[in-house]
């Protein structure tokens, strides 16, 4: 049916209003940052205090997030995930131990 898609759509429509009008109340989430091919995949975007990273290694190598100020610290054999624990805002930069080259920045807000 034609309808249905506009009645799904305005009911989301709906929804997100309601949740951007309660920002207070945002409950914390789980973001999930893939390791692969020796890279850290694409961090996400809206990072808050409270929040947990997933780590997901796709790879055939053992590595880690690391973060620079000691924040964090996941060590995952290939194929496993694990999570850590936003605990302070701002721009914080992790790594991985076995590989310096795989680098990436968290950009987390109050
Ligand atoms: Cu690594």
């Amino acid at each position: 049916m034609a309808r249905y898609p506009t009645a799904f759509a305005a009911s989301a429509a709906l929804l997100l209003s309601l949740a951007l009008a309660s920002p207070a109340i945002a409950a914390p989430k789980v973001h999930v940052v893939v390791m692969d091919k020796l890279k850290f995949g694409p961090v996400p975007a809206g990072l808050h205090v409270g929040d947990t990273i997933r780590w997901v290694n796709k790879d055939l190598f053992r590595h880690t997030a690391t973060a620079r100020d000691g924040s964090f610290n996941v060590d995952l054999q290939p194929g496993a995930s694990g999570t850590t624990k936003l605990t302070k805002a701002g721009m914080i930069a992790f790594f991985c131990r076995y590989h310096p080259g795989m680098t990436g920045k968290l950009a987390v807000a109050k």
